[in-house]
């Protein structure tokens, strides 16, 4: 199980500052919990927008990137890592897309969100931007590696 668990997939979360205000917190959290997902990273941060930059790299080209990292930087932001099978791309797919006026009910997005500048929540794209993101928030000792109990009756 020791081995299963190092091996097991991981991808980064974040609550925005609009889900942060909105008290939207422990909704996020149940829903990756209950799911099945296992937490292994957490914290509350104001990321200065310099990080906010790094963070949202690959969108530097993009008319709204500006705004979007003074967004991002303009109040605490919940950072996490789940881990659990598939749980990028199963992530990305709780989430909803992009546009919250695109994504499914049922979705974070979908059932909290209504505009896309304020969609409350970010996730890694695939596994690249996993790893990357999550080294760019976090330190390694800032991962707890640890084995949950419901684990055996889930994966
Ligand atoms: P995220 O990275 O936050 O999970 O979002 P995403 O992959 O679904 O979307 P992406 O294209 O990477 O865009 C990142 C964030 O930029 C904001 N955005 N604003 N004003 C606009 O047209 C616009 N387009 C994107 C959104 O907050 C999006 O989550």
């Amino acid at each position: 199980q020791e081995a299963h668990a190092a091996e097991m997939e991981r991808t980064f979360i974040a609550i925005k500052p609009d889900g942060v205000q909105r008290g939207l917190i422990s909704e996020i959290i149940a829903r990756f919990e209950r799911k099945g997902f296992k937490l292994v990273a957490i914290k509350i941060v104001v990321p200065s927008k310099g990080f906010a930059q790094k963070h949202y790299h690959d969108l530097k080209e993009r008319p709204f990137f500006n705004g979007l990292c003074d967004f991002l930087s303009s109040g605490p932001v919940v950072a996490m890592v789940w881990e659990g099978e598939g749980v990028i791309k199963y992530g990305r797919k709780f989430i909803g897309a992009t546009d919250p006026q695109k994504s499914e009910p049922g979705t974070i997005r979908g059932d909290l969100a209504v505009v896309v500048g304020r969609n409350i929540i970010h996730g890694s794209d695939g596994p690249e931007t996993a790893k990357d993101e999550i080294n760019l928030w976090f330190k390694p000792e800032e991962l707890v590696a640890y084995t949950s109990n419901a684990e055996k009756w889930i994966y």
